[in-house]
């Protein structure tokens, strides 16, 4: 799959992709990432890239010509291609977004800056505008390597051989179970014993009540969407004796 990135600090991608997970994908061939300086495009003497917003106000926005040469440049190198713009305003990035955009071969990532930029761009030349959450970052640039990281863990090869990233916690809408590992006491704080059992079949079922006690906690949204067998169902008493819980949406689905 490949990436190509427009932005004007590509300097802020170098490392990032050079560590861990995603250095050995891109030395695999698996994943290209080509960044494109905005600024390369404009053809004034000053390179300008932004201006003053038309009707006035503070800040500065990004200009439509740079960026509509940069989309046209890539274009007439790759002509089909899907292009994604990182915004506050865009459609929320989940688990099932970066799913499927892993059917995309190509995607192209608009990184704006300071105001956002000139709407034309996105009516000209976005298809889809993504946002990874409920915050403003100085810029797209860590979104778009937010957007990178996740897409990627879902091609072929990317993660470790035995390991896929449909298994990790969100597929089946619960969050994951502790983990341990040594030492086995730590500041007085024990790893459970049935960890230490040896017993598959007990180790399986402490794990699936911690998934279940996790995400009836921290996030009973998910649990209210999750598809609960009859033995998660009496997982979950086990863990309330207090059933105020239950009431909001579990008994409604189930
Ligand atoms: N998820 N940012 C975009 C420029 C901007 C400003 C105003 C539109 C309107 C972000 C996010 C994010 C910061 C990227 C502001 N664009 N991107 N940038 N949250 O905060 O994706």
């Amino acid at each position: 799959m490949r990436f190509d990135i427009l932005t004007l600090f590509p300097e802020m991608f170098s490392s990032p992709l050079q560590e861990s997970i995603l250095g050995k994908a891109i030395e695999k061939g698996l994943i290209q990432i080509r960044t494109i300086n905005i600024r390369d495009f404009a053809l004034d003497k000053h390179q300008v890239v932004d201006d003053t917003p038309y009707g006035g106000g503070q800040g500065m926005v990004m200009k439509v010509e740079p960026i509509a040469r940069a989309f046209e440049w890539v274009k007439s190198q790759s002509p089909s291609s899907w292009r994604v713009y990182l915004t506050p305003q865009g459609k929320p990035f989940t688990h099932d977004v970066a799913r499927r955009l892993t059917s995309k071969q190509h995607l192209i990532l608009l990184c704006g800056r300071y105001e956002g930029v000139d709407e034309r761009v996105r009516e000209l030349f976005i298809d889809e505008e993504i946002s990874i959450g409920d915050y403003v970052l100085t810029g797209g640039e860590l979104a778009a390597l937010v957007l990178i990281d996740a897409v990627s863990r879902f091609l072929p090869g990317v993660l470790g051989s035995d390991r896929s990233a449909e298994e990790d916690s969100f597929i089946n809408s619960l969050l994951e179970y502790p983990q341990y590992t040594r030492p086995f006491n730590f500041s007085g704080k024990e790893v459970p014993e049935v960890l230490l059992s040896g017993n598959h079949s007990a180790i399986s079922l402490w794990r699936r009540k911690e998934a279940l006690r996790r995400t009836a906690m921290r996030r009973p949204d998910l649990l209210a969407k999750a598809s609960l067998s009859e033995e998660d169902k009496k997982l979950l008493e086990g863990i309330f004796q207090n059933e105020t819980l239950l009431e909001s949406g579990l008994r409604n689905k189930n």
